[in-house]
């Protein structure tokens, strides 16, 4: 199978995931920034991940790519739903993409590798989220709210035993923000976070970090 994906992308990461922790070989293609043509001939859009299937079809929407791939053999994500967790990730997740989108702009990845890619990004984000040296200048306003939800993160983890859909939204979000050299994780967090990118195959972005 075929994933086709940009490599900062959290939601191209959930795909990436999967396959990793089933140990499932998969070919990794990564669409340049400001390709419309491609994801759109592809599922009539421009988003990335999609999956070609060994059927060639193609298929998009993160999760579903993920329920689609767990299905293959028997199933590893089995721990029950954490509505604790759900709800962190929802809340941290405003906050969190204040603080890696401006560093993803400037990031090292294959999908930003010509001038022409990595200047369709910045206009995409900007369109987005406005200015972004403005919102890089917020840093230690967001890093000052995001310490404190990381703690908040460590009980929630301490009970997890199992491997569930929960790791799938959290753990792309934690490898985002491994981008942020200003924030400093909670011990047990970042245990968590290179623990589960040796299962998983996917590295973390601390090499990176800005
Ligand atoms: N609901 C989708 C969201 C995917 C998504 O937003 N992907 C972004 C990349 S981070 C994208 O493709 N944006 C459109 C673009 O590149 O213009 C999923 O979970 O797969």
């Amino acid at each position: 199978m075929k994933l086709y994906i940009y490599e900062h992308c959290p939601f191209c990461t959930r795909a990436r995931m999967i396959f990793g922790l089933k140990g499932l070989a998969v070919d990794l293609q990564v669409i340049m920034e400001g390709d419309v043509e491609t994801p759109t001939r592809l599922i009539g859009k421009k988003a990335v991940p999609i999956l070609e299937k060994q059927d060639g079809t193609f298929m998009g929407e993160s999760l579903d790519i993920v329920r689609y791939v767990d299905a293959i053999g028997p199933p590893i994500l089995v721990a029950p739903l954490s509505e604790g967790l759900d709800a962190w990730v929802k809340e941290i997740w405003p906050t969190a993409l204040k603080l890696f989108i401006p560093r993803f702009v400037e990031g090292d990845f294959a999908e930003v590798a010509t001038p022409a890619a990595r200047e369709a990004y910045r206009l995409r984000e900007e369109h987005a989220f406005g200015n972004l040296d403005e919102l890089r200048n917020t840093t230690p306003t967001l890093v000052g709210q995001i310490e404190p939800m990381l703690e908040a993160l460590v009980p929630l983890l301490a009970s997890r035993k199992a491997i569930g859909i929960n790791d799938i939204t959290l753990w792309p979000l934690l490898r985002s923000l491994s981008i942020v050299r200003a924030v400093i994780f909670p011990e047990a967090v970042r245990s968590y976070m290179e623990h589960l990118s040796q299962k998983c195959g996917v590295p973390l972005l601390f090499e990176q970090s800005r």
